[in-house]
């Protein structure tokens, strides 16, 4: 019987065995769900210590991710789940599944570190007839220059009749690891048809979503550019944004008008991009393309959107000189950390940039974040005494601020608001010197 109709067997009647190699946010929801769909499934991690809370049936993802707790603790407890660190078990492994991290480095190159120390490993303890699955975000192209060459050196191997190669890039969030997993489509990009057929019979016992086939760099393509895509329409809302600061517009005004003519999106313009994958993925498609291509949009809107932050802080320097005050007389308070609202999320935040600028201006800074650990206080305590209070995320707990009470415990009323929870109009009504992004009519 040939690996592939072998393997498509064993997908029927999950008998294959699944290696997941990195437990993290996309690894470890996809290995739990595998295994509560009736697969036998180990979870691969250099982290000793996350191997040994997944045998214990603890879920080591911090953060509120629904279900997920439950779900490891009764796979494990079925026994069909199991995690370790000794890659030897690919060994026995039907199918091997890849879920490391793949950031980029300062001078926004992907560092691969991870998938090539990951797919080495791999490579030296490869059976034939072995489906391997890139689940990471690669910039279009690597399949073919990295993923296809480390598999194959020191062997004869051939993809496609020795093993099967697939990329099918995860669309998870933070905050919804199991429901995107279960109802996001997915591309599955195989090397070969059967390969992508494989793939897709695999993920149907999973996902309940769309499962498109295609080739490898279409996946690698349609991920990085769909959340390149997300990056220039939030530029482009930050530079009609900036636009309108100038001219003494209100961009919240000009962005619903404009969206009311067909076929228009504008998005919400703000403090910052932040996350695990918006400010990454442009830098991976435009990398996949510089061979050819010298990108030019999708940096442009990168810095559109790491100019944000510090724009912040230039209202904030504007707003406290109005109020008779120099930036390095004055304690600032930032109210928001998590890069999106209600999310304990801190993965490239905007705050941090804020932070780290009006510290370099001399400012004195303290933080509030009801879903960050550190900065968990009292909300009244923190801002009492404050010069000024930046707006940095639209937590549902700060919509509700009462600007009355803010400004009796600030020393000077100075209000900027990152993320539109109050606009001019009332906090100006409030007595406040405010600056909004956006808001070009605050005077
Ligand atoms: N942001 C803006 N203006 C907007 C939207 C977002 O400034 O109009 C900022 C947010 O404050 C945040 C950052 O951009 O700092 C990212 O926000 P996001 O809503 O894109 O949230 P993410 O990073 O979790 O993006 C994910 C992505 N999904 C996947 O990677 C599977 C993205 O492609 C999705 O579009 C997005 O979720 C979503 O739809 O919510």
């Amino acid at each position: 019987m040939s690996h592939f109709t072998n393997l498509k067997e064993q997908i029927q009647n999950k008998s294959a065995a699944i290696v997941v190699i990195g437990v993290g946010y996309v690894g470890l929801p996809v290995a739990a769900r595998f295994a509560e769909a009736g697969f036998t499934v180990t979870g691969l991690d250099v982290n000793k210590e996350k191997v040994a809370l997944i045998n214990q049936g603890i879920c080591p993802i911090e953060g509120e991710e629904p279900g997920l707790a439950d779900l490891v603790k009764t796979q494990v407890a079925s026994g069909r789940l199991k995690a370790s660190h000794d890659y030897a078990v690919c060994q026995q492994a039907n199918i091997i599944l890849i879920a490391v991290e793949t950031p980029i480095d300062s001078v926004r190159q992907p560092r691969y570190l991870a998938l090539r120390s990951a797919l080495r490993t791999l490579n030296a303890n490869l059976r034939p007839g072995t489906l391997v699955i890139v689940e990471s975000t690669i910039a279009p192209g690597t399949t073919e220059r990295l993923v296809l060459p480390i598999l194959r050196a020191n062997s004869r191997r051939e993809p496609g009749r020795d093993f099967f190669l697939v990329h099918c890039p995860e669309r998870v969030m933070p905050g919804r690891l199991l429901q995107n997993l279960r109802q996001m489509s997915r591309v599955v990009g195989g090397n070969t048809p059967e390969a992508a057929e494989l793939g897709q019979a695999l993920y149907q016992h999973i996902v309940e979503a769309d499962l498109d086939k295609a080739d490898c760099v279409t996946a690698e393509l349609v991920k990085t550019g769909e959340n390149a895509y997300r990056d220039v329409q939030i530029a482009f809302a930050n530079e009609l944004a900036l636009i309108c600061e100038q001219v003494g517009a209100d961009v919240w005004t000009v962005r619903e008008l404009i969206n009311k003519s067909p076929g228009r999106n504008v998005l919400f313009p703000g403090a910052g991009v932040g996350g695990h994958c918006i400010p990454k993925d442009p830098w991976l498609l435009a990398y996949g393309a510089s061979e050819m291509v010298q990108a030019k949009l999708i940096p442009a809107a990168r810095e559109i959107n790491d100019f944000m932050p510090l724009h912040v802080v230039n209202l904030t320097v504007d707003a406290l000189e109005e109020a008779g005050l120099e930036i390095e007389q004055a304690r600032v308070a930032i109210l928001g950390f998590a890069y999106l609202e209600d999310s304990d999320d801190t993965r490239n935040s905007p705050s941090l940039v804020v932070m780290e600028r009006l510290d370099e201006l001399g400012a004195e800074v303290v933080v509030h974040d009801p879903w960050v650990h550190e900065y968990r206080g009292d909300l009244w305590e923190t801002i009492e005494g404050c010069d000024a209070v930046v707006m940095m995320v639209k937590h549902r707990a700060y919509r509700e601020l009462d600007l009355e009470t803010l400004k009796g415990v600030l020393q000077h009323p100075v209000l900027i608001d990152g993320r539109h929870l109050f606009g001019a109009e009332r906090a100006k009504a409030s007595g406040f010197v405010y600056r909004g992004v956006g808001e070009g009519n605050h005077g």
